[in-house]
């Protein structure tokens, strides 16, 4: 017998905000299970998505929040959940959104990469965005020329553009190992954060300016002692009162747009009808408050 020995291993999806790692996630899972908007810091914990390829073995993809400079105390949480997960995978892969040019950010998460020491793939995402597809060589020149990536692979991950390319790719360098989850699990997140996730981003996707950074979901009851019925009430969390106004909109107008978008989302997930009710409380910087955050579930 010269059967071929099974690969698993944990692999960070590290980058600057709104670079697409949730959205590479949400592909290479099959599900959403990551929340996605165009506003950046978009995700603030590690967010586990497994995938299992028969006959060859796991990735445990870990999606991380965009690299950025920490200003509260939740934005350090955000560093030290990067920092976490950077030494605690068996691979990493940086994602650059090749649309945009090279910034001090940049140069700071890819001497994140260069310390870390691990084996490390280079993805240029977003290259549906570019109008030649030559004005990748400068970048892939920059990065060859700055770090020793096992591979840098030019991606779409909204179209899955390669990104059949990049999986294959990881696993190679994975050690051999039998999986550690079962083929039908997807993901760490339970249900509750998953819920608490998807009214966030809807937040995050109807309202702009500074709502996106101040909004904080928190699920106050999840009741789902009936058979046909999931009753979820929820409170969306912003630091002033006029932040609060628009949340709610005009006539409760906004609020009701938010809670339809968020509510056939949840249905999808759970299978079952929901009632969903939304209220929005003040709850003055709790961005530098320790105990909300671990409330939200922002621990560290
Ligand atoms: N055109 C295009 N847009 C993309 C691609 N990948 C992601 N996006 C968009 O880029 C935005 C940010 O995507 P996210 O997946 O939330 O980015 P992220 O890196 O997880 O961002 P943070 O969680 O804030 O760090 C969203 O509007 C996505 O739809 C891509 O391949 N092509
Ligand atoms: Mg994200």
């Amino acid at each position: 017998m010269n059967e071929k020995k099974l690969k698993c291993g944990y692999v960070a999806l590290i980058g600057r905000p709104n670079a697409g790692k949730s959205t590479l996630l949400n592909y290479l899972v099959g599900e959403k299970i990551a929340a996605v908007s165009d506003k950046p810091q978009t995700t603030r914990h590690k967010i586990k998505g497994i995938v299992t390829i028969p006959d060859k073995g796991q990735i445990i993809f870990v999606d991380t929040p965009g690299i950025h400079k920490p200003g509260y105390l939740l934005n350090r949480r955000m560093m030290t959940a990067v920092q976490d997960a950077i030494l605690s995978v068996d691979l990493i892969v940086l994602i650059r959104d090749a649309s945009v040019s090279t910034g001090n950010g940049d140069r700071f998460t890819l001497n994140l990469v260069k310390q870390s020491q691990k084996p490390s793939i280079l993805v240029l995402n977003k290259v549906d965005k570019l109008k030649k597809k030559a004005s990748l060589l400068p970048l892939i020149e920059f990065y060859a020329k700055e770090h020793d990536f096992k591979e840098i692979i030019p991606i779409s991950a909204l179209k899955g553009f390669q990104v059949d390319i990049l999986l294959n790719k990881v696993i190679e360098y994975l050690p051999e190992g039998e999986p550690i989850f079962d083929a039908d699990e997807l993901t760490d997140q339970p249900l509750r954060v998953l819920v608490a996730e998807i009214v966030r981003e809807k937040v995050l996707q109807m309202t702009k300016d500074e709502l996106p950074y101040v909004t904080a979901v928190i699920i106050d009851r999840f009741d789902d002692s009936e058979e046909k019925l999931v009753k979820i009430y929820c409170a969306i969390i912003v630091e002033k009162e006029s932040q609060k106004r628009i949340v709610i909109g005009k006539n409760g107008r906004k609020i009701k747009e938010i809670g339809t978008a968020a509510r056939l989302e949840i249905e999808r997930l759970l299978g079952k009808h929901v009632y969903l009710e939304l209220f929005v409380k003040v709850v003055e910087n709790w961005r530098n408050l320790g105990y909300k955050l671990d409330e939200i579930g922002i621990t560290r």
